[in-house]
C-alpha cells in the first residue's frame, strides 16, 4: 500500500483545541489490499453488485424527480441528462458517497480529510454520442506522470452494458505522460452489472459511452480530491448549513467541515466544525 507521509506539521497544532482534528484511523476491509492494487496497476477497479436490487429501483425512482434538462456541450452530452449539487436535493445518495468499500480504497490513496469534489446524477439518453476521453483530474495543471490528485467513482444505477454507453476507460492510461494521445480504439467499456461502481484514479483517461439502445443509461458518479485541493463543487455556498447538520460526521468532513491540518479550511481561526453547532 501507498505510505502516507506522516503527520508532522500537524502534531505540532494535536493538542490545540481551536482544532481538535483527529487523524481518522485508516479502514481496512479483507477487499481493501486487492482494490488498491488494482487501481494502482491498473487505475481502475470494478466492484460487481455491492447495491441491491431495490436501493437501484428507489435510486431510480428518486432521480426520476430530480432529472429535466440536457447538456450544453459535447463534454456535459447534448442528449444527457445531469443533475449537479445532488446532495442539497436528496438523501437517496448518501451511503454511495461514503461507502465503506469506496472509503477503505481512498483512505489508502490520499491524506485524512480528503473532500469530496462533486456529486452528481448522469443520465445517458438514447442516441448519445460517446464523450470525448479525458481525465477527471486534469484541470490541476501539474505535469504528468503523477499521483492522482483525484479519484472517481462511478455507479451503474442501471447495468452498463456496451452498447448503453458503459464508461469507456483506457486501462493503464493513470501511468501516462502529457505527450500520449487518446483513442478510443484503446478504451473498453465498462460492462456491470446494476448495483456496481467503478473506481478509478483521476489521471485515467476515461469518457461516457454512445447510447446506442432505446433506453438511459442512468449512473450516480462522485468525486474526491486530496484534502489540500479546490473541490469542483463549492459545497458551502450550495448545501444551507441546516442541510449540512443533519448529515453524518463522514458526510459533513468530506463536505469541507474539517481541516487539512494543521489549519487549511479554519473558520475565524476556528475548526469549521464549530459553524454547525455555535451559532
Ligand atoms: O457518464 C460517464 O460514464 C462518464 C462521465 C464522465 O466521465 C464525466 O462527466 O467526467
Ligand atoms: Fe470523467
Amino acid at each position: 500500500m501507498t505510505a502516507k507521509p506522516p503527520p508532522s506539521a500537524a502534531s505540532a497544532f494535536a493538542h490545540d483545541r481551536r482544532f481538535g482534528f483527529e487523524f481518522a484511523a485508516t479502514r481496512d476491509l479483507p477487499e481493501t489490499a486487492a482494490d488498491h492494487a488494482a487501481l494502482m496497476r491498473d487505475g481502475y477497479v470494478i466492484i460487481e453488485s455491492l447495491l441491491d436490487t431495490q436501493t437501484c429501483e428507489a435510486i431510480r425512482t428518486g432521480s426520476r424527480r430530480l432529472l429535466g434538462a440536457t447538456g450544453r456541450n459535447r463534454f456535459e452530452g447534448l442528449k444527457t441528462q445531469r443533475v449537479y449539487n445532488v446532495l442539497a436535493k436528496t438523501r437517496i445518495f448518501d451511503d454511495l458517497i461514503d461507502h465503506p468499500r469506496l472509503m477503505a480504497a481512498l483512505d489508502h490513496i490520499f491524506e485524512p480529510n480528503y473532500l469530496l469534489s462533486q456529486a452528481q446524477i448522469i443520465n445517458i439518453n438514447p442516441g448519445e454520442d460517446a464523450q470525448p476521453l479525458h481525465s477527471d483530474d486534469g484541470f490541476y495543471k501539474i505535469p504528468r506522470p503523477r499521483p492522482a490528485l483525484g479519484v472517481a467513482a462511478i455507479w451503474a444505477i442501471d447495468a452498463f452494458t456496451a452498447e448503453n454507453g458503459a464508461t469507456d476507460i483506457i486501462p493503464q492510461s493513470h501511468l501516462w505522460g502529457d505527450g500520449n494521445q487518446a483513442s478510443r480504439d484503446r478504451a473498453v467499456p465498462c460492462v456491470m452489472p446494476e448495483g456496481s461502481v467503478v473506481i478509478f484514479l483521476g489521471t485515467l483517461i476515461h469518457g461516457g459511452g454512445a447510447n446506442r439502445t432505446e433506453h438511459g443509461r442512468l449512473a450516480f458518479t462522485n468525486q474526491y480530491c486530496a484534502p489540500w485541493l479546490r473541490t469542483q463543487e463549492n459545497f458551502f455556498l450550495e448545501i444551507p448549513r441546516e442541510t449540512v447538520r443533519t448529515l453524518r460526521p463522514t458526510i459533513q468532513s468530506l463536505l469541507g467541515y474539517s481541516v487539512y491540518p494543521p489549519f487549511m479550511g479554519m473558520v475565524d481561526s476556528m475548526h469549521p466544525k464549530r459553524t454547525l453547532t455555535d451559532d
